[in-house]
């Protein structure tokens, strides 16, 4: 089963941008299916937890006050191999370099609100899910 999901969110300026939607459905046509889904918002508190792993990199409270700044979509996805599968689909980090057509290429507007999260590991998939969700949401 942890080969199997990923856990992503939606970043506060794509859905002020109005990319709900879109992005929503762009995930659905990439073959993810979709567990667990809801429109929330994170405390800086939070974010500083979520994002803890960056929390020596100069970007950090920059990226943690833009977590903050507004609602943000999470979601647990599922497919084979589903976080190297998301990451591919999409794009690198920054938008500028990432594959034309994917999520964050059109998107995202820089490398800090680059529209979406995506997990980095089976084991970080698990404990972001399981940030957001109860288990009997998502397994
Ligand atoms: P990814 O989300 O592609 O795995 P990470 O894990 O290196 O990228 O970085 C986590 C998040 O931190 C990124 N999604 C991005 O929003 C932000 N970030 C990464 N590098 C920078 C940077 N140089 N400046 C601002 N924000 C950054």
């Amino acid at each position: 089963m942890l080969e199997n999901i990923t856990f992503t969110m939606i970043k506060p300026k794509a859905l002020n941008n109005g990319y709900m939607g879109a992005i929503i459905s762009k995930i659905i046509e990439g073959g993810f299916n979709i567990k667990a889904l809801k429109l929330t918002r994170l405390t800086k508190k939070q974010a500083m937890e979520f994002y803890a792993v960056h929390k020596e990199r100069p970007f950090y409270k920059g990226l943690t006050d833009f977590m903050s700044s507004g609602p943000i979509v999470a979601a647990v996805l599922k497919k084979d191999n589903a976080v190297k599968a998301y990451r591919d689909f999409i794009g690198t980090t920054n938008p500028a370099q990432a594959t034309e057509g994917s999520i964050r290429a059109l998107y995202g507007t820089d490398i800090e609100a680059n529209a979406v999260h995506g997990s980095d590991s089976n084991e970080n998939a698990i404990i972001e899910s399981s940030f957001f969700f109860a288990k009997r949401e998502w397994v």
